[in-house]
């Protein structure tokens, strides 16, 4: 049977998080993005209540949510401010690929590590030569004996000047292209070298930078699943939290969305309030009709996985839908607010450029297509096991 009507639980937990967004996101979050001020106590405050690592499972403390009861989590953070949200959440990110492919002391102790107390960890795929190209990454991993050495450059890492560890993509075999790249959970020492923090369009609150590994060491045992099967790992890992970006994106847009639309209520050109124009009602309501189908993708996306099965489709269709819809949206909702929508003084500017990242970051709208197009035209039959430890 299919029923789109939440649970108790799940209606307490989206509250919770709404709450949380209303007390402790919204009241700062135009002065945090004009600032890019980093959001600490407000990570601080999330971890506590239950609102970050939210997918860790519960035998390593975490709350053990389900992917979908993090879409609802996630929608409503991004409501508040996605630039805090995109903080808040980045953990998941870093540790998909541990809960799929982690040994079990690994799992226990960097797991352990972020549910103990409020640390960070990020998620190192991207190279400033290599964006949608995963398998161009040119950081290297070499064994030496019981030890990998790591040494190579990742950019764009959220979070990556505040996490304690990383989860860090880099080709042990240089000659095998996609079948030569693996994954390892690296402690920051010495040998990480946070470069630079970017100044960004949107999303200002975030922390993204660019991250050397200098000869970095970490045991052999830190290698996630088997060596060579990193890339499928990523791809396996991008599956799992491309529907958190959807939810996001359709926060963001759900935020613009309510603001125009009091606006609309209020604004009185030509006599009346401009949602009597029909030229507002009709972007009012193509706004309304893409928001709904944006959260359907989105649920239907999280259900797949909460059922065991491979979501590598319906993640795609929600991250392209959702994020190109908060861009449309949040440019109308600029356009419903005329002259003023292009002044930082009024909300919906900030929501415009906080937009854009949803079409660039965990793949681009393109990227989504491509996978979109592949997965319709040659559909693929992966036997995917829940966990690749070797
Ligand atoms: N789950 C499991 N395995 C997958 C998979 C998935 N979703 N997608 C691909 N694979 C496997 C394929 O089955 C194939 O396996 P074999 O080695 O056994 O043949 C392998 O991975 C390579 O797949 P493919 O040929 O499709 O790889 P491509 O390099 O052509 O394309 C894209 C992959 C472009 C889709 C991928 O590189 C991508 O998603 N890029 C964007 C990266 C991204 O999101 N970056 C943002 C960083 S995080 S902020």
């Amino acid at each position: 049977m299919v029923d789109f009507t939440l649970s108790d639980e799940q209606k307490a937990l989206r509250e919770m998080a709404h709450d949380f967004a209303v007390k402790e996101i919204r009241p700062v979050a135009w002065e945090y993005d004009r600032d890019g001020t980093w959001p600490a106590e407000i990570l601080r405050k999330a971890w506590e209540v239950g609102l970050m690592n939210s997918h860790i499972p519960e035998e390593y403390g975490g709350p053990g949510a389900s992917y979908f009861d993090g879409c609802l989590i996630e929608e409503e953070m991004a409501w508040g401010c996605s630039g805090i949200q995109t903080s808040v959440g980045a953990n998941g990110l870093a540790t998909s690929p541990v809960i799929i492919g982690g040994s079990e002391e690994v799992k226990r102790e960097y797991l352990g590590m972020l549910t103990e107390e409020p640390k960070l960890a990020s998620f190192c795929l991207t190279e400033p030569d290599a964006g949608s190209d995963v398998s161009g990454m040119r950081t290297r991993a070499v064994r030496n004996g019981d030890k990998y050495v790591i040494t190579g450059q990742k950019c764009f890492i959220t979070n990556g000047g505040y996490a304690d560890w990383y989860t860090v993509y880099a080709k042990t075999d240089p000659e095998a292209g996609h079948r030569g790249i693996s994954a390892f959970v690296v402690p920051r020492d010495d040998t990480v070298i946070v470069d630079k923090k970017e100044d960004k369009m949107g999303q200002r609150a975030s922390n993204t930078a660019t991250i050397t590994f200098n000869e970095t060491e970490v045991p052999a045992g830190n290698l996630l699943g088997a060596e060579n099967k990193g890339f499928k790992l990523a791809m396996m890992t991008l599956d799992r939290t491309r529907p958190g970006v959807a939810a996001m994106a359709v926060g963001i847009a759900r935020a613009a969305f309510e603001f125009a639309t009091e606006y609309s209520k209020e604004r009185v050109q030509f006599g009346v309030p401009i949602a009597m124009h029909q030229a507002i009602q009709f972007l009012i309501a193509d706004m309304a009709t893409k928001i709904h189908a944006a959260r359907l993708m989105t649920w239907n996306a999280g259900v797949l996985l909460d059922q065991g099965r491979r979501n590598t489709l319906e993640s795609s269709h929600a991250k392209r839908f959702a994020a190109d819809t908060a861009m449309e949206v949040t440019t109308d909702a600029v356009q419903v607010y005329g002259g003023y929508g292009f002044i930082k003084e009024y909300p919906v500017e900030k929501l415009m450029r906080d937009a854009k990242i949803m079409q660039l970051y965990e793949g681009t709208s393109q990227i989504q297509r491509l996978v979109i197009a592949r997965e319709t035209l040659l559909p693929r039959h992966i036997e995917e096991p829940a966990t690749v430890t070797a």
